[in-house]
């Protein structure tokens, strides 16, 4: 099999509307986009406890195998399982992610609240947490990892982890892209009354959502995506008036975007006039805050120093700044709360002792390459990096070690290993996110300055390209591509400090929810715990004016590395999305557009692996105590002559025996599984002929 003939097989099979395929036990799946008609009922109950090879491949499939898996039906013992979803945006991983959730809970099959709860959690994630970008028109702008827990078959909680919000889409977007959907459904959906409670006027007046509005077709999907967010936040168990306060908020938010500046007069301050005088006071209406303390807090910053109060006064920019920070924090606070809420709402009521089982879910933002690209961009670009090494070292190193270490005769195939990047962004102290750090705490460092300290320490790296021009850039060469960053904002973004009066301000708000959220901190198991002195708030992604202050970068680091050890203790199953063209067509494969992602993905050197590795490694005791049954021998000695009887009374070929332990392919153990389920069938009907036979005796 080569390259070509493996695009051949992809592209043949995506028009013929078979967008699923298997790589081995990886699932591949092409974004159709289109509806097809492959998810319904029937179809999903099909795939229930069936073995991967008698059906089509399929999203469901993978779902199934997991769940099996996790309950310990494959033959390995019960086992938290993750599924690792990757592909660039707009590949389909989030919708992969929705119907891996809708199928898992089909095989739940309690109809329980909890299943419809989870169901809802998506809905509600994507409104604030999605926008449209040019690549992806419902765009994850946060990463999420989804844990459910079960106790045996049944789900008894949920957990979810999410990863850095850009929050700066709130106060800006790029040409063809928009703000979080929430805004646009708010005002599709709110009624005429209720636009004015929250003092909304026409949407073409917002400049935080840039004055689009939509088509009058967009406006009724926007209508009824509202409604189908406020169901979702009656069904997860908002109340009423968490949702009023966090409506509010966000008009509040989209006021403050409107107020501007004019240059200083005499007294040195900046000026707000009349219309803006008008958002202002309407801003402050919704956060339910003084006006005058609003107004403050955007023309100056209060600090002290050795018990004195010292007030420094805004120029226009900064007084720009300071109303885009209190926008982009205000929103922030807003989906980390929606976060905490849900993880307590869906939290597990059980008793300690008993054991869950877990099955976790993870869908981040894909690989993204702008005409300009930021900050968000590496961080996101970072985290796809992980994943591929994460995808790398479970499909390649760990599995070639095993053969080396049991001694199976086995030519190495080689794979690119990105590790070298990941020691550019990553390594202390002179990786690139460190250096970052570093100069984050010099007062007098700029962005140029950053740039200038990249260039000497990485020259002559080959992932790191010098960039020469006005604003200051450099390349790095990731494992998906050559990405151009522009420095322009880097430092700020990644210290993303809050100055306390701003903090005060919310603390003191009369809207019930504003307090909370300025009062509460986050802890590290991702609940919100209220009344206690914030010291870093994990998850939020901002700081506060303190002494322990962590950087936005150390922080996706942290919770990069925790994320990274719950994968790497679950056994894995990847998705690997990919986009059949860039303009988002159905029915339409570009060769160049899937070659090259099947390139960067490792595919074609995953399908050597898979044909020729062996992916279920038991040792022979393991294996013993499992199949003996097969010799009907219960007292088979746990020994390799066991293995190899037990082995000789079946018809598998194609496994080898190593040191301590069996080599099979995947479906080998399918084979043997169906194997006990004959002889376990035989066997009761066996009890049941001799139970009828005595009974007619007697
Ligand atoms: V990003 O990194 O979050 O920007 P994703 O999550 O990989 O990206 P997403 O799942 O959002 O991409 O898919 C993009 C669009 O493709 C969706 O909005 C759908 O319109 C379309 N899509 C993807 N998968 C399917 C599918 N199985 N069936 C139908 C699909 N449409
Ligand atoms: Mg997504």
């Amino acid at each position: 099999l080569d390259e070509a003939r493996l695009l051949q097989s992809l592209t043949d099979r995506f028009l013929q509307q078979r967008i699923y395929t298997y790589v081995g036990d990886i699932l591949v799946a092409v974004n159709p986009f289109q509806r097809l008609p492959l998810y319904e009922k029937p179809i999903a109950e099909k795939y229930r406890s069936r073995a991967k090879g008698s059906l089509p491949p399929h999203i469901f499939a993978v779902a199934d195998r997991a769940y099996q898996a996790m309950l310990g039906r494959l033959g390995m013992g019960p086992q938290n399982q993750c599924i690792v979803i990757s592909g660039e945006s707009g590949a389909g991983k989030t919708e992969s992610t929705k119907l891996l959730l809708q199928h898992l809970m089909n095989l739940c099959r309690g109809h329980s609240q909890l299943e419809q709860q989870i169901l809802q959690v998506n809905p509600l994630l994507e409104a604030f947490g999605n926008a449209q970008t040019v690549m992806n028109d419902n765009s994850s702008r946060f990463g999420k990892y989804v844990q459910l827990r079960f106790q045996q078959s049944t789900v008894r909680g949920a957990k979810l982890s999410e990863y850095l919000l850009e929050k700066s889409r709130v106060v800006q977007q790029d040409a063809g892209e928009r703000n979080f959907h929430i805004f646009y459904y708010m005002f599709a959906g709110l009624s005429a009354e209720e636009k004015e409670i929250y003092g909304l006027l026409d949407p073409a007046r917002y400049r935080y959502i840039g004055g689009h509005s939509g088509t009058q077709a967009m406006i009724e999907c926007w209508k009824h995506k509202y409604r189908e967010v406020c169901n979702a936040l009656d069904m997860v168990g908002f109340q009423e008036q968490e949702q009023v306060d966090m409506q509010a908020i966000l008009a509040g938010v989209l006021s403050l975007g409107n107020v501007s500046f004019q240059p200083q007069e005499s007294n040195g301050a900046v000026q707000v006039g009349e219309v803006s005088r008008g958002w202002l006071k309407a801003a402050a209406g919704q956060f339910g805050v003084q006006e005058e303390e609003l107004l403050s807090c955007l023309i100056c910053t209060v600090s002290v120093t050795r018990g004195e109060q010292i007030q420094r006064l805004h120029t226009q920019q900064q007084a720009e700044d300071a109303r885009d920070s209190i926008a982009k924090v205000a929103y922030g606070r807003v989906f980390g709360w929606i976060v905490c809420k849900i993880n307590e709402l869906l939290a597990e009521s059980v008793d300690p002792d008993v054991e869950l089982r877990e099955i976790g879910i993870l869908d981040i933002f894909g690989f993204e390459n702008f005409v300009v690209n930021r900050f968000e961009q590496l961080c996101i670009n970072l985290a796809n990096e992980q994943l591929q090494h994460f995808f790398n070292h479970h499909i390649f190193q760990l599995e070639q070690a095993a053969y080396r270490e049991e001694e199976l005769p086995w030519e190495t195939i080689a794979f690119t290993n990105n590790q070298p990047i990941l020691d550019l962004l990553l390594a202390k102290p002179l990786g690139l996110l460190s250096l970052l750090d570093e100069q984050s705490r010099f007062p007098q460092a700029t962005d140029k300055t950053f740039v200038d300290k990249l260039n000497s320490s990485f020259k002559g790296n080959v992932h790191f390209q010098l960039v020469r021009g006005r604003v200051p850039s450099f390349s790095i060469l990731h494992y998906a591509g050559k990405v151009q960053y522009s420095a322009s904002g880097f430092l700020e973004k990644n210290r993303d400090t809050l100055p306390a009066n701003i903090r005060g301000l919310f603390i003191n708000s009369i809207t019930p929810l504003l307090s909370v959220l300025f009062t509460a901190t986050i802890s590290r198991t991702g609940t919100l715990m209220p009344h206690i002195k914030a010291k870093v708030p994990l998850g939020a992604g901002d700081n506060f004016n303190n002494t322990r202050k962590q950087s936005v970068g150390a922080q996706f680091r942290h919770s990069l590395s925790v994320l990274m050890e719950r994968v790497y203790s679950a056994t894995p199953h990847f998705v690997r999305c990919v986009k059949p063209n860039s303009r988002k067509e159905p029915g339409v494969a570009d060769s160049q557009v899937l070659l090259q992602q099947l390139r960067y993905n490792g595919l074609l050197e995953t399908i050597r692996i898979r044909r020729e590795g062996f992916s279920w490694r038991p040792s022979f005791e393991e294996f013993v105590q499992k199949y003996r049954i097969l010799l009907i021998k219960p007292d088979a000695d746990l020994s390799k002559e066991s293995c190899l009887e037990i082995l000789q009374s079946t018809e598998l070929a194609g496994w080898k025996c190593g040191k301590s332990r069996l080599f099979f392919k995947y479906w080998h153990q399918e084979q043997l599984a169906r194997s006990v389920e004959h002889l376990e069938k035989a066997a009761v009907t066996i009890q049941k002929t001799y139970r009828g036979f005595r009974c007619r005796r007697s």
